[in-house]
């Protein structure tokens, strides 16, 4: 049992950035499993998801939050930026995240929703990046963005790499609150596995339809079982109208068929067993819009 009288800490950690920084990336690494989404659009991450990390002297319980939009408002972006706020009340640190030798105003108008009374970390990602090896153009980068919000220090990472993040995990341990770890050592998510599930088949919808993605869709997980030694799981695809179906399904199904076999390999390394898998497309019209159904989707 640790106490707090050992110098143990726990607290709450926000990952905010525009969309596409590498958050999700990062907190997958931080916490050493993939339980957030990653993808090279845009807007991957919609829910909020809690990833734990526990070690000997602190337990570290990060809040990913979706990405910054600025065109298409419907009731959808505003709760997308409502979850932004939410997720960064209460916490003990900030990390804001961004693209190194990129800085722009999308960064700028999610620098400006944080509070100033939570010390805000700033994290350079993605310094793999060819332009970001020279030391002196990275340093002048640092420097610049120093320079745009009063940051309780810096680092700099490569998530996808898993770069300096023992680094990172050091430095963010210093703003915890001396407490005992208030969720057990082996959890890594609050989340389902319901949810877990349903996140998976996103990432794969956003990974294999690209461009092609309809705006307005989402994924509902209509059955859950988990049995001995196999799950099964059933998800259904809501897209906006009928005429999107067909570019979910792809030429002779055959891009849901490639979506459904990876999110079903992926399933089998996080929950450790055997799964069927079904995955279909439903039309369930102008959602991105109702209010009432966002609530019923947890968003
Ligand atoms: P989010 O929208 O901020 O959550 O960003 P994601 O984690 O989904 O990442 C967006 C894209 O950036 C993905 O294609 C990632 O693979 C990529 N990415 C994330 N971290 C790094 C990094 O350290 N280096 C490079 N080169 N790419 C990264
Ligand atoms: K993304
Ligand atoms: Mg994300």
């Amino acid at each position: 049992e640790k106490t707090a009288a050992e110098g143990y800490r726990c607290g709450f950690i926000a990952i905010v950035g525009r969309p596409n920084v590498g958050k999700s990336t990062l907190m997958n690494h931080l916490i050493g499993q993939k339980i957030s989404i990653t993808s090279k659009k845009a807007q991957t991450t919609r829910n909020r998801v809690t990833g734990i990390y526990t070690d000997d002297t602190a337990q570290f319980v990060f809040v990913d939050t979706p990405g910054f939009q600025t065109y298409h408002r419907n009731a959808l972006n505003d709760r997308l930026n409502l979850n932004v706020t939410e997720a960064v009340s209460g916490v003990d640190v900030i990390v804001f995240v961004v693209e190194a030798l990129r800085f722009s105003d999308a960064d700028r108008i999610v620098l400006k929703q944080l509070p100033k009374n939570t010390p805000v970390m700033l994290v350079v990602n993605k310094i793999d990046k060819n332009k970001a090896k020279d030391a002196a153009t990275l340093d002048a980068f640092i420097a610049e963005v120093m320079q745009e919000f009063d940051f309780a220090g810096y680092e700099v990472v490569s998530a996808k790499h898993g770069l300096r993040i023992a680094n990172l995990l050091a430095k963010l341990k210093s703003y915890l609150p001396e407490s005992v770890p208030m969720y057990p050592e082996d959890m890594i998510t609050d989340k389902s596995s319901r949810f877990l599930a349903a996140e998976i088949v996103r990432e794969k919808l956003f990974r294999y339809l690209g461009e092609e993605l309809p705006y307005a869709m989402n994924v509902e997980v209509e059955k859950f079982d988990a049995g001995e030694g196999i799950y099964h799981i059933y998800v259904a695809v809501l897209v906006d109208k009928e005429n999107q179906k067909p570019i979910v399904i792809g030429k002779g199904g055959e891009k849901l068929k490639k979506i459904s076999t990876e999110a079903r390999l992926d399933m089998e390394k996080l929950f450790d067993c055997k799964i069927f898998l079904k995955v279909w497309v439903k039309v369930k019209s102008g959602w991105a819009d109702d209010v009432r159904f966002l609530n019923e989707l947890g968003l």
